[in-house]
């Protein structure tokens, strides 16, 4: 074990790396040497177990073999696929229905400390949902934007509002394949009874209704938790903060938070910087209050508030084993049950929040939107007092730099600035060749690979190959840990054409686009570059691919299905869930190509991700006749160029970037 976290085989992180040592001397299990112990049952595994009803569970093991009922591998397998995809789509739509309801409170003046932060989102997400604003107050807008999004979570016919945002194109591919989603919770629960014992028994068909619950995702729960959020919190753009363990701080009262939803955690980032409280911090003898993310938290307060991120998936209990986190604040969602006992080898106080994620030996104290302020002060308070309690502590120096806060708004607005803001430059730079493509490298941490390992080379072969990458969840925050997410990061990694279009508008070449509900701003990036022109009519049109390389929550699934149903072709790592049933492969990627344009591939070579997303960029590319992709075209320019000639004679440099002849000639 010593030899392989030597050898960063469980990690790419070397704070990681250095708290697993540390992890090792104390004799405490963490997730990765739990991995080792627990090997992943291989039945399960490639999903030909079902445990549907109480006849079973039916392992099909043998050629032939059907469970009691009769179900096949590829019923079998094709139901644990719909149901893991509904669960993530319930985690999405739950967290966005919360939301709705703090903004339901807040426009009822019940929700003190919360306010509408940006009232042009609201105004724009209000046309989006088919309200007027006319000339609405901000509160009337508010309740009215909070009820239709309620309306939507609940709608049992019709169409979601969102789907009306899509490119006209897919609209039609949505309806002629029957998988227009109707609202958020119909789907889901229509996915539970078609893969209840006895019900839907045809794997193209449960596979279809699938879809239309990842799109009640998409479309749906998500794109409404991050509008809502927006609207709530502010719509991001760029700002600058640090990543990972090193953001700890020795002589500072430590919070950790860490979970998913915006609410408590913004309400906690505003408490900490309150006079009194920090002179109380002080008191017990600390500089001050330090707060630090983990997980989707941290992707929200980060590319909000700026707020330090003590890293993905993986680092939670590693945060814990610094002995320097006075205070793990956590609400719902990637919260491993694990925390509990590790918080009681340490002082730290582990703190459940969500009436809805209680955890055995934590404190729980309940968050309620209508006296948040309150009870983040009771927190932050708790944390201070245990300051004193602190017993040593050993927090890892490593930290980054990274430029977060990438929403779509932002990159529209970054390309022309207030007035001219539009995708035309992103679109003319593909369709000239400069940018070959774009990848989505998203979602979790799995400690069945190596943590961080295949975002960063999938990350930095792209960037090579002049493919823009932009990043959401814990791969966002593995990429930011690494500092690809600076400016300097398109000089050391990117292609000559991607590089001159990072230095033109000076972007990373790595853009940050928020937590994992925020992968609804990608679908919207894709749907603007669809509409702007000249790159085809439909997000299937583009040259474009996306990843979940190291994915492990059911939320990914969803994720990675709503892209498909939006035409992309999406690829995960680790290991395939319908991995038993060939036949149910094949129907999620050439099947779903036929239906909706996208397919979902499981891979686990990065070397055959890589070529195969490169090979469809190309095709696609070839497919809307742009021009090849040729990196010699590109390079000649720019700020790099000019760096490279910085030494020669000024008449020497003309020629170079110029062709002008030689002084004298
Ligand atoms: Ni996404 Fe965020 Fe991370 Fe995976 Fe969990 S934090 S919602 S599920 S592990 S990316």
């Amino acid at each position: 074990m010593a030899e392989k976290i030597a050898n960063h085989n469980w990690t790419a992180d070397a704070a990681v790396a250095e708290m697993l040592e540390r992890a090792q001397a104390l004799g405490l299990p963490t997730a990765f040497s739990r991995a080792q112990a627990m090997k992943p049952c291989p039945i399960g595994e490639d999903g030909r177990c079902c445990k549907n009803c109480n006849m079973g569970p039916c392992r099909l093991v043998k050629p032939g073999q059907t469970g009691v009922c009769g179900a096949t591998l590829e019923t079998i397998t094709a139901r644990n696929l719909a149901r893991a995809i509904a669960a993530g789509a319930a985690a999405h739509g739950d967290h966005g229905l919360d939301l709705a309801f703090t903004l339901l409170a807040v426009a009822r003046g019940e929700a003190p400390g919360y306010e509408v932060r940006d009232p042009y989102k609201l105004v724009n997400v209000a046309a989006a949902l088919g309200i007027q604003p006319d000339s609405k107050s901000i509160q009337a807008l508010a309740l009215e934007v909070a009820e239709k999004a309620l309306a939507n979570f609940g709608q049992m016919r019709g169409d979601l509002s969102y789907v009306t945002r899509a490119p006209k194109k897919r609209q039609e591919v949505w309806r002629r394949a029957g998988v227009t989603p109707r609202g958020v919770t119909v789907e889901i629960m229509e996915t539970l009874h078609r893969t209840h014992m006895g019900t839907d028994q045809d794997p193209e068909s449960i596979l279809r209704q699938a879809l239309r619950t990842a799109l009640s995702d998409g479309w749906g729960g998500s794109m409404l938790a991050t509008d809502l959020s927006d609207i709530l919190f502010g719509t991001p753009s760029p700002t600058v903060a640090k990543v990972n363990l090193g953001v700890l701080k020795d002589d500072a009262v430590n919070i950790v938070i860490h979970g998913h939803e915006p609410t408590l955690s913004e309400i906690v980032v505003a408490m900490s910087s309150d006079p009194e409280l920090i002179a109380y911090a002080r008191s017990k003898g600390a500089s001050g209050i330090n707060l630090a993310g983990i997980c989707c938290t941290s992707n929200e307060v980060l590319m909000r508030q700026g707020v330090p991120s003590a890293g993905n998936f993986l680092n939670q209990e590693l945060a814990i084993l610094t002995g320097a986190v006075e205070v793990m604040l956590v609400d719902i969602q990637c919260i491993m049950q694990a925390l509990a006992p590790l918080a009681q080898r340490f002082h730290t106080k582990l703190i459940t929040t969500s009436p809805k994620a209680h955890i055995q030996g934590a404190t729980h104290i309940e968050f309620d939107e209508h006296r948040a302020p309150d009870i983040a002060r009771q927190i932050i308070r708790l944390a201070i007092d245990n300051f004193p309690n602190r017993n040593g502590s050993a927090i890892p120096t490593a930290l980054a730099d990274a430029v977060p806060g990438f929403s779509h708004e932002y990159i529209n607005y970054m390309q022309g600035g207030a007035y001219r803001g539009s995708f035309r430059p992103l679109n003319d730079a593909v369709i000239a060749g400069r940018i070959r493509g774009a990848v989505g490298i998203v979602g979790c941490n799995n400690p069945r690979v190596t943590q961080d390992q295949t975002h960063l080379d999938l990350a930095r072969e792209f960037l090579k190959n002049d493919v823009l990458v932009v990043q959401t969840g814990c791969g966002a925050l593995a990429s930011a840990k690494a500092g690809l997410m600076l400016g300097e990061a398109a000089f050391e990694y990117a292609g000559p054409g991607l590089r001159e279009v990072c230095e033109a508008i000076g972007v990373p070449p790595v853009l940050h686009l928020g937590s994992c509900v925020d992968n609804t701003r990608i679908l919207t990036v894709l749907t603007q570059m669809a509409t702007e022109g000249g790159l085809g009519e439909d997000i299937a049109d583009l040259p474009v691919v996306g990843f979940a390389p190291e994915w492990m929550s059911e939320k990914a699934l969803s994720i990675g299905t709503y892209f498909v149903a939006s035409g992309v072709y999406t690829i995960f790592g680790v290991s395939s869930p319908v991995g038993g049933s060939e036949e149910v492969s094949r129907l999620i990627s050439e099947g779903w190509e036929k239906l909706v344009g996208g397919k979902l591939e499981f891979i686990t070579d990065p070397e055959q991700m890589l070529q195969k997303a490169l090979a469809h960029i190309d095709a696609k590319r070839a497919a809307l006749k742009l021009a090849p992709y040729d990196p010699s075209r590109w390079g000649a320019s720019g700020d790099w160029r000019m760096r490279e000639l910085e030494g020669l004679p000024l008449a020497e440099r003309l020629t170079e970037l110029y062709g002008l002849p030689p002084a004298g000639a």
